[in-house]
């Protein structure tokens, strides 16, 4: 087996998914029915949690394609319902996986429109925050933004450019674009800032604190600039990248010759706070 990616936390710590179990590409079965009653009734209390928060922080797009993917608070879902909607709304499959997988395996999935879903829910002291994103942050926070057809590409193209990426350097730059956009990404719309990234959307503390709180630096998205930003994982971010519409980041992704910018010479990275002279503040549109 590939060497499994480590946790994204500082702490030492072992991936808790069942690897052993998994095929050559990291797929497993969601085995349904070995959730217990407590498992279905943490889904229930994230997912009432967050169903509430979503408007007034959540993208348009979001909404639609949580609407779309037809889960509820009732039950944890059955990943193979949610697979048949998004392939026929955009051609995109959920496959089960353990967990965190290989970046490779990872890219691979993505550019064949297969999006890996981890099978396994926090437990209950972990209704907050947890280090290894779990079923609930990979369904919830995920799926939603993949029923839409730009962004859905977007995707894609992300894992075809990855599938292409061996050194170091550009696998670090793919991540910080992830980060930046698929986890924590935000979108100015007529209403106000709205977040349209997982990692925000499946976690109440930082869906209120990207979208609203003082802290944090909002700024103009800047693909060049993302792709050179280190980020924090084991806090809120102190910087969030703001697009005009979801079409700016397949568009600006479409635009950019990654094999020049991967040829390049290394760059120091700046500091997740770092606050550049070329940075447009995006101060005039908080979210109400
Ligand atoms: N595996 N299951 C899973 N989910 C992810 O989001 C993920 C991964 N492996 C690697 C990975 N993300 C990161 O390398 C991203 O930066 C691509
Ligand atoms: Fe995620």
């Amino acid at each position: 087996m590939a060497r499994l990616p480590v946790a994204p936390t500082q702490a030492a710590v072992k991936l808790r998914g069942d690897y052993a179990s998994a095929a050559a590409d990291f797929r497993v079965d969601q085995n349904y029915d070995s959730y217990t009653a407590d498992e279905h009734a943490i889904w229930r209390t994230l997912y009432e949690r967050q169903l509430t928060l979503m408007p007034g922080h959540a993208a348009p797009e979001f909404l639609e394609g949580l609407r779309l993917l037809g889960a509820d608070a009732h039950s944890i879902p059955v990943l193979e319902e949610a697979s048949q909607r998004l392939q026929r709304l955009t051609g995109f499959e959920v496959i089960g996986v353990p967990g965190l997988i290989p970046e490779q395996d990872f890219f691979a999935h993505l550019a064949e429109r297969r999006f890996p879903v981890t099978v396994w829910m926090r437990r209950r002291d972990e209704l907050d925050y947890l280090v290894e994103p779990d079923l609930f942050h990979d369904f919830f926070g995920h799926l939603p933004m993949l029923a839409h057809t730009v962004f859905a590409n977007f995707i894609q193209a992300y894992g075809a450019i990855g599938a292409h990426a061996r050194e170091p350097a550009a696998l670090k730059m793919l991540a910080r674009l992830y980060w930046y956009t698929v986890e924590f990404g935000l979108v100015a719309t007529s209403r106000g800032l709205r977040a349209y990234g997982a990692g925000i959307l499946s976690s109440s503390g930082e869906t209120i604190y990207a979208t609203k709180a003082d802290g944090p630096a909002r700024i103009a998205f800047d693909l060049q600039r993302v792709l050179r930003t280190n980020y924090l994982i084991d806090s809120y971010q102190k910087t969030y990248f703001v697009l005009d519409d979801i079409e700016q980041l397949f568009d600006s992704v479409l635009a950019a010759d990654f094999e020049s910018i991967f040829a390049q010479p290394a760059q120091p990275g700046y500091a997740p706070d770092a606050r550049l002279p070329s940075d447009q503040p995006i101060a005039s549109l908080v979210a109400s």
